[in-house]
């Protein structure tokens, strides 16, 4: 190791002293221009933990959803999965860390993580379309080579496409092959076969309005089109050839603000979907004839999923069991549907993807959905094993069914939620089931929510339990909330800081719109007295 060329390197992307940044939920995520230095020392980071682990390790330059001023940073361990916990640590730490003593904050991590720093280090490197990601991508580089490590730059890449590589390059190529257009055919394969025995492939389910988020997944989707046109034909919206990423569009401001995106043309009961800034969230929605507008999101695609699956298994005779993992913001309509409709075990987690794809590894096959349309679907290796064996054994409409089901395994990027894998699944339960969006839409009836945002002089003096739905600190405010739920029928209402920015989040469900409304605002205003709000009161009205 050159010491001197590490200390050189790093002098020409130096920390700015006094700057404190934390490994969040997704990783590292700010204004662009304070993460050069983060970006070249998370290329150092990922060298020490590819050595450790003696596998390829993932680098992502995005902000997902965030604005485009915006950007950041998350590494990807070697099955596709999100980085260890005591690696998130080590990565805050060297983030941190000021420039004179970058080098020995190295050093630590690697004796503390037990680095043998002769082992080779690989690195793949991604990108979104942000016009900061290239430079700063540039310098995660900077960082793998003068650690000694090799790389492949991918260039622009979804989220979920550098998870497919990278678990692709540490399967030896078992799970597909490690280029884009290995992602491609793989998926493209998986839905054509899933969706050749549809009956009903009519003009209403070969088409799909797609709203980009003038993001990343305009230029993959629009690679992807042909491989798929047989069977579906996209139609993109929001392309990033006008518009700005993420700004009036996009799946999060459509959840968030529960209407259209800008710049899409939508006609009565066409079926529309929104992706993310990164492509690894997904909502649809439509407007029905009066032109209303009705929201699908995580939780009616889990529930769409999770009764596909159910009935496959069903067929197949075999009795798997199937999880589904949401958090508190799913919505109550859900959880009441899958448990006493459905019949099937629903589970809580804190808010974050990492946390539900951990809750999920615990079933055979578990399903998971953030509201926000964050999720995807995990098959136990023993499940994936007694299907592709039932695939083979069984006849007739068993064997059809454990056939659809080895290709919904092949269509999901098992390491991460993936927008696309998303929409070719529900594409396909759609059209094989004669679904209209209006019809999946009518499975229940979502309960009115409002979600609002607080400004606290610390966020940190809300701590919660139970998967976030009590407020343990500051004394006071659980009891307070208590209390107002009580005013509403079918309400539920819960707080917590966020892991993204800088306030206090607020979820409130009820009978009504305008309750709805009402028990956020008088939530808000509990958070407000209760957990040093700063700035101007909560005011009503939205
Ligand atoms: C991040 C999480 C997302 C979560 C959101 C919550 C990942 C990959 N992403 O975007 O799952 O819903 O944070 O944000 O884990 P909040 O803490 O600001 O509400
Ligand atoms: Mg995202």
């Amino acid at each position: 190791m050159d010491l001197d060329a590490i200390r050189e390197y790093s002098a020409l992307h130096a920390k700015p002293s006094g700057l404190v940044l934390q490994y969040g939920t997704a990783g590292f995520r700010t204004k662009a221009e304070h993460l050069d230095h983060v970006m070249f020392r998370m290329g150092l980071l990922a060298v020490l933990r590819s050595k450790q682990t003696k596998s390829t390790i993932g680098v992502m330059v995005t902000a997902s959803h965030n604005p485009e001023e915006d950007n950041g940073v998350k590494l990807v361990d070697p099955l596709g999965e999100m980085l260890a916990p005591s690696w998130e640590e080590h990565a805050t730490c060297l983030a941190n860390a000021e420039e004179h003593e970058m080098l020995r904050v190295l050093m630590d991590i690697s004796v503390k993580a037990a680095v043998n720093l002769h082992q080779d280090a690989f690195v793949v490197i991604g990108r979104d379309t942000r016009p900061s990601s290239e430079k700063l991508s540039q310098s995660v580089i900077d960082g793998v080579t003068v650690l000694g490590g090799q790389f492949h730059d991918y260039g622009l890449l979804t989220t979920p496409q550098l998870h497919y590589m990278v678990y692709c390059r540490n399967t030896s190529g078992q799970y597909g092959k490690a280029t884009i257009e290995g992602y491609y055919e793989k998926l493209s394969k998986a839905f054509m076969e899933l969706t050749k025995q549809a009956f009903c492939s009519g003009d209403e389910y070969r088409s799909l309005k797609v709203d980009c988020a003038n993001g990343i997944g305009a230029l993959k989707l629009r690679e992807m089109e042909h491989y798929i046109s047989q069977g579906l034909s996209v139609q993109l919206f929001n392309d990033g050839t006008k518009g700005k990423l993420n700004h009036l569009c996009g799946a999060d401001f459509v959840k968030s603000h529960q209407k259209p995106p800008q710049g899409m043309e939508m006609k009565s009961n066409e079926r529309c979907c929104s992706f993310d800034g990164d492509a690894d969230r997904i909502v649809y929605y439509y407007l029905d004839v009066d032109g209303h507008f009705h929201l699908i999101d995580g939780d009616k695609i889990a529930t769409l999923i999770s009764s596909f699956l159910k009935e496959l298994l069903l067929e197949i005779g075999e009795s798997l069991n199937i999880g589904v993992v949401q958090t508190a913001y799913a919505n109550g309509s859900s959880t009441r549907y899958l448990e006493e409709v459905m019949k099937v075990s629903v589970y809580c987690t804190k808010t974050g993807v990492k946390h539900l794809h951990h809750k999920a590894q615990e079933f055979d096959i578990g399903v998971y959905f953030e509201a926000n349309g964050h999720g995807t679907v995990l098959f136990s290796k023993a499940a994936e094993t007694k299907i592709k064996q039932l695939a083979k054994e069984l006849e007739d409409k068993k064997r059809e069914a454990a056939k659809m089901l080895e290709n919904v395994i092949d269509l999901f990027n098992q390491a991460a939620g993936d927008a696309i894998s998303d929409m070719l699944v529900i594409e396909a339960i759609l059209i094989l089931k004669g679904l209209t969006v209006q019809q999946w839409d009518a499975l229940y009836t979502d309960l009115p929510n409002r979600q609002l945002k607080v400004k606290v002089a610390d966020r940190q003096v809300i701590s919660t339990t139970d998967a976030e739905r009590q407020v343990v600190t500051p004394p006071g405010l659980q009891e307070a909330i208590n209390d107002l739920v009580k005013k509403y029928k079918l309400s539920r209402a819960f707080v917590r800081p966020s892991g993204t920015e800088d306030i206090v989040r607020v979820y409130a469900e009820a009978d009504s719109q305008e309750n709805a409304d009402s028990l956020a605002h008088a939530v808000s205003l509990a958070v407000f007295q209760l957990a040093g709000g700063v700035g101007e009161t909560p005011q009503p009205g939205f």
